[in-house]
């Protein structure tokens, strides 16, 4: 369970009112049947523990049961009909490509089902976008998929992980978010599953989507969007990983002043079938690691030129003769969303001029 929370005199109020009926607790019940949804809890934050309420940091995550955060949020009844299923209980940071293919196959089985309406998955905040990308290019439905995580413990004073919760199942639940893609729902606001990056250590307010903005907001009960995801995803993905049992190995590589070619040869003699450059700038190549590169590309290893930093286009030729040298661009996806796509583009083809098509469609 979260830890009981001492519930204001207010809500309590409200809670009476509700259960009476006296209030319309949520849109959904004014237009009758609830929603179907089902939450998949995975770990993380927003099922942690901490030693008391005030703490939130050196806290554990991945505590609390799905039952225990669907108990713990006794609104969710009244805006959905929910079920939950605990297919993982970790911290993200130990997510395996074997726990995005486990996750993803359930997805579309429960997607499948005519009587669900929607998916909410909870899950550690510190591989969260990387999650919800890999789901946003194999999971193959129109119904909504919202992942859900939370800074700071379900024991800590204004814990915010039963709010983002409580919108996530709405919007899980809502016409509105169907055929948007996999979104992520935090802090009251919505944000599409290609672009989101956690952008601070520690605060309530980490998932942005930094200058090409999110997509609208959870307010009152309701998802208010604003905009619509453009590259193609989810039932327009070609990306079908159902009967996978692993992905081809992709690493990735840091550019920094004074860096050298160690980790990239350590990698491409481990395997490595991809190689993620998070170049300095525009995705600028030292020339310490530039034979390194041109070395690794001969040897068959796939080289996708993105950038440490972290807004704009990684534009083809501009610093480096991507035509001559073989190299594919990242577009805007920064170095971890690449791996994921460049991992999915290499159960396809190793086609580069494909591999490229791919980073400007997706
Ligand atoms: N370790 C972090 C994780 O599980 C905790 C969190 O922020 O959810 O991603």
């Amino acid at each position: 369970m979260f830890a009981k929370r001492s519930r204001p005199l207010a809500s309590t109020l409200l809670a009476a009112f509700c259960s009476f009926g006296l209030l319309a607790a949520a849109p959904a019940l004014a237009a009758g049947k609830l929603p179907h949804v089902v939450i998949l809890a995975t770990g993380g934050t927003i099922a942690g523990t901490g030693a008391s309420s005030t703490t939130t940091v050196g806290y554990t995550a991945a505590k609390v049961g799905v039952d225990g955060l669907i108990a713990a949020v006794p609104e969710l009844q009244k805006v959905a009909h929910v079920t939950g299923e605990q297919p993982l209980q970790i911290a993200s940071e130990n997510i395996t490509n074997a726990d995005w293919l486990k996750l993803s196959k359930r997805v579309n089985e429960v997607l499948a089902r005519p009587d669900v309406d929607g998916v909410v998955i909870t899950h550690g905040t510190d591989t969260l976008e990387e999650t919800a990308y890999f789901l946003d290019l194999t999971v193959h439905s129109d119904k909504p998929v919202v992942i859900v995580g939370a800074m700071r413990p379900s024991t800590a004073i204004s814990a915010d992980g039963p709010i983002n919760l409580y919108n996530a199942v709405i919007l899980a639940g809502s016409k509105e978010a169907v055929g948007k893609g996999v979104l992520v729902a935090m802090n009251d606001q919505i944000n599409a599953g290609r672009e989101v990056t956690k952008t601070n250590t520690s605060t309530a307010d980490t998932f942005k989507t930094p200058e090409l903005g999110m997509l609208g907001y959870m307010q009152d009960n309701a998802p208010h969007f604003y905009r619509l995801p453009l590259r193609k995803h989810t039932s327009q993905s070609p990306f079908d990983v159902s009967h996978m049992t692993s992905l081809p190995q992709v690493d990735i590589i840091y550019g920094y002043g004074n860096d050298n070619r160690i980790a990239l040869d350590a990698f491409v003699k481990a395997g490595s079938k991809g190689i993620i450059y998070a170049g300095v700038g525009d995705g600028s190549i030292s020339d310490a690691l530039k034979p390194a590169l041109q070395e690794a590309r001969k040897q068959g290893v796939i080289i996708v030129r993105s950038s440490r930093v972290g807004n704009g286009i990684v534009a083809r030729n501009g610093e480096a003769n991507d035509d001559k040298l073989d190299y594919v661009v990242s577009d805007t996806l920064n170095p971890q969303k690449a791996r994921i796509l460049l991992m999915l583009a290499l159960t396809k083809t190793h086609d580069t001029k494909k591999i490229q098509q791919m980073f400007y469609t997706y």
